[in-house]
């Protein structure tokens, strides 16, 4: 018997400043709901899609860096997702900053969890690629201080759910090829990322136009050289006057995209995935036991970053 998952994109418009974690539970319901009616057995949110992207903001108060944070999930306001979802069937991936506990001291994370159709919590992922700056750069129109106000996690996982075996990732993760071979050596059937992409990219304000193809890129490479299934969901559109792409895709294990939202608001797609797909690729061309080298592998991690140019000159850091 095949293994169908009917996987929905839950792609969010905007969350402004002053939007209450209540207003966008409302949303990420209406949405669940939709999703439920076209035959979802699984939804996809975003990165963070509990409150605005607050590390495009220089914030010196701890008090205020920690409003965007939660401390327990599910929580007062989130909690009617998760019923929802043991309501309806519906499991879901959601993103949110979460200030942790650990070993005496409090952590801030940007993290993801994968919930059941029972409402259950099954997976926790920590960002690892956590990208940015760590101070305040005033030359910047809007800061991405990620790095600032999230430590990395240190491990892609993968865990048997929806019948099949599930990976998760966030935003810059989808476009390191590490993300998704450290997941495919777990044998990842579906990998997924939410994200909150910014248009304006200031270091290299030449990529602005090719935001959208590299967000497919990166992706439709991660699902088709591992033999898996991406699911890629944004938050998109103009918030607190910072246009971030849509472009949320659903990708088969062959890199074709089957499902795209095509608004940068609050849009449903669906596509119906079948696990078994990824076999096809995992055992031809992307048998790793027949044709991987690991040995000469080896600098992917003995090395951080490169050491010479090509042409044998010492490589220089960019200033940004
Ligand atoms: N949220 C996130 O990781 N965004 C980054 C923006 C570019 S890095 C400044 C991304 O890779 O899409």
């Amino acid at each position: 018997m095949a293994r169908i998952v009917n996987v929905a994109l839950g792609q969010l418009g905007p969350i402004q400043r002053s939007d209450t974690r209540e207003q966008v539970v409302k949303r990420l319901c209406a949405l669940m709901r939709e999703a439920h009616a076209l035959g979802a057995d699984l939804i996809v949110y975003p990165e963070l899609a509990l409150t605005t992207f607050f590390p495009r903001w220089y914030i010196e108060d701890e008090a205020e860096i920690n409003s965007y944070f939660e401390t327990s999930m599910p929580n007062a306001a989130t909690q009617p997702l998760f019923d929802l979802a043991r309501e309806l069937g519906v499991g879901f991936y959601l993103g949110y900053a979460e200030l942790a506990q650990e070993g005496g001291g409090l952590v801030r994370y940007n993290t993801s969890i994968l919930v059941d159709k029972a409402g259950r919590i099954v997976d926790k992922y920590h960002k690892v690629h956590v990208p940015g700056h760590f101070e305040h750069e005033p030359w910047r129109r809007f800061q991405h201080l990620e790095k600032r106000y999230f430590k990395p996690g240190h491990r892609f996982g993968v865990v048997q759910a929806f019948g099949g075996v599930f990976g998760m990732a966030l935003c810059n993760d989808r476009r390191w090829a590490e993300t998704y071979r450290v997941l495919g050596l777990q044998g990842v059937e579906m990998v997924l990322i939410g994200y909150n992409t910014p248009v304006h990219n200031a270091p290299a304000p030449e990529h602005d136009d090719l935001s959208l193809f590299h967000n497919r890129l990166s992706m439709q490479a991660g699902a088709y050289q591992n033999g898996t299934w991406v699911a890629g969901v944004a938050k998109a559109g103009v918030e607190e006057g910072v246009d971030s792409i849509g472009g949320s895709c659903l990708i088969a294990p062959s890199g074709e995209v089957v499902a795209a939202c095509t608004t940068k608001g609050d849009e449903v797609a669906l596509a119906r995935c079948d696990l078994d797909f990824c076999a096809v690729y995992k055992k031809t061309t992307f048998n790793f036991d027949l044709h991987r080298q690991p040995r000469a592998y080896g600098m992917i991690v003995e090395r951080k970053g490169e050491t010479l140019a090509a042409d044998g000159s010492p490589w220089q850091a960019p200033a940004h």
